[in-house]
């Protein structure tokens, strides 16, 4: 084994260890100077020149996915398998990744991630790197290969797909030997990012991974030969190697204020966040009688509010069950969850009747595509919508355009009571998505008044709703 030195980064539920070659003192010394050069440069940088990258935009626009666990657990009533459980009892009888496809589409996703190989180290596809597969299990007669399956529905459906690959492998006897390990972890990310077409995110989970050195470096650089466009989601401590970040709890919140541009060691980068929750509390696999663990839609719908309402991405977990179909409660949950969505934010008051000002109109017309921006160079501005007659509301929904950056830092809903504008809320960033709620005001005019912003802001859209009855 090679001799290698490293640097510790705490991690998400985990530490890893990313690797370094030991490098001969001549070159330690210019690779130093270099760094201390790079901090200089990047102690310079600045919060609003931090701009996402074009793939980045494309997914935080995606704003809802689903992330899918299957395997030996599912037949186990298990939550992390420990590496030994036998293949034989994977035998879904009535697998139907359609059926899949369509709750997730009643709940409005956009994307579906699968755990491709979980802790315990079974694999969904028939890799040639172990037997510890679907090869070697009843289903289809060791000739399935559920990556496929779950891919082609999900594209079929027009949804983005995307892989969750496990680094900590609780069954394959190489975990041991870090090096040996890499070449294998290497060897099935190539054949899962080669062989299913373009991954809209690739989950690199830190859980149990506690001391294990890990080839950082060498493994994005193998994702990125065949997949360029992916996004990799992973924990803060994994910055250089991460494009979205966790968001450091399961509970389906993100806090506020979210900024998506990130420091760490004065190294600024765009980052925008993900926020994991499981639909069954506690539970990423299915188990029996698990009915009690169901989220109800009030709290769905406080997930949804307090994740996509606060700038970042929800990333819902659904767990097929020993049929290989989503139980019953839950394809019903996730359609009430839709439906509950779709009522709350689908009749926009703004964009249902104001008086029409090509000037503003962008911001109101209820495509995101189009954007109204302040003057430029300005820090500070004003959006009005005129209703022309009064109208009830109790949320507001505002969303920046991101391309070249985050730029607004503190904004008023503000309603006109016929003599002065009276503040409904106030808060600090807006970024992709923010969602306010209020009491329930009656005026005839509404107005997001950007109080500063590091350069002119640019709006997709200022909305209102009324949600409450
Ligand atoms: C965690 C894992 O340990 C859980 O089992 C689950 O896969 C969740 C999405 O990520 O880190």
């Amino acid at each position: 084994m090679r001799r290698r030195t490293g640097y510790v980064t705490a991690t998400r539920l985990g530490i890893r260890i990313c690797v370094m070659p030991r490098l001969p003192r001549s070159i330690s010394r210019s690779l130093a100077a270099c760094l201390f050069s790079f901090a200089a440069v990047a102690a310079a940088q600045n919060f609003a020149d931090v701009k996402p990258s074009p793939q980045q935009i494309e997914w935080q626009d995606l704003e809802f996915g689903v992330i899918i666990h299957f395997g030996t657990n599912t037949f186990l009533d298990r939550e992390w398998g420990d590496g030994a459980a036998s293949p034989r009892v994977f035998a879904p009888f009535a697998l139907d990744p359609e059926q899949w496809m369509r709750a997730i589409k009643a709940a409005g996703a956009k994307y579906v991630i699968l755990v491709a190989k979980h802790h315990d180290g079974f694999c969904l596809w028939p890799t040639a790197q172990t037997d510890y597969s679907v090869k070697s299990s009843p289903w289809q007669g060791g000739e399935g290969d559920l990556v496929r399956n779950v891919s082609e529905a999900a594209r079929k459906s027009g949804l983005k797909f995307g892989i969750y690959l496990s680094p900590w492998d609780r069954h394959e006897p190489k975990y041991k030997n870090s090096a040996e390990y890499d070449d294998y972890y290497i060897a099935q990310l190539q054949e899962l990012a080669s062989n299913y077409g373009e991954l809209v995110e690739f989950w690199l989970d830190g859980a149990g991974s506690e001391g294990h050195v890990y080839n950082f470096p060498r493994i994005i650089e193998n994702l990125r030969m065949y997949q360029p466009n992916t996004l990799v989601f992973a924990d803060a401590a994994l910055f250089e190697f991460g494009d979205i970040r966790w968001v450091g709890n399961e509970d389906g919140s993100i806090p506020y204020e979210n900024w998506n541009a990130l420091d760490r060691h004065g190294y600024l980068r765009w980052r925008p966040v993900e926020a994991d929750t499981p639909l069954h509390k506690g539970h990423w696999f299915w188990h029996p009688n698990d009915e009690a663990t169901l989220k109800t839609v009030a709290e769905l719908v406080s997930a949804y509010e307090n994740t996509i309402g606060h700038g970042g991405q929800l990333m819902l977990g659904l767990a097929p069950d020993r049929r290989g179909l989503l139980p019953q409660a839950d394809v019903k949950r996730l359609d009430e969850f839709g439906i509950a969505i779709r009522k709350r934010y689908s009749a926009n008051l703004i964009a249902k009747s104001h008086l029409r000002n090509s000037s503003t109109d962008a911001a109101f017309d209820d495509d995101p595509d189009t954007f109204w921006s302040a003057p430029a160079g300005s820090h500070h501005a004003v959006l009005e919508a005129d209703f022309g007659a009064p109208v009830t509301f109790d949320r507001s929904l505002v969303m920046e355009w991101l391309n070249d950056g985050q730029h607004v830092q503190h904004y008023r809903i503000e309603a006109w009571n016929g003599q002065s504008w009276r503040v409904l809320t106030e808060g600090l960033s807006i970024g992709h998505k923010r969602i306010d709620s209020f009491p329930a005001v009656t005026a005839s005019r509404v107005r997001l008044h950007i109080l500063a912003s590091s350069s002119e802001a640019h709006i997709r859209e200022f909305q209102v709703y009324r949600v409450e009855p």
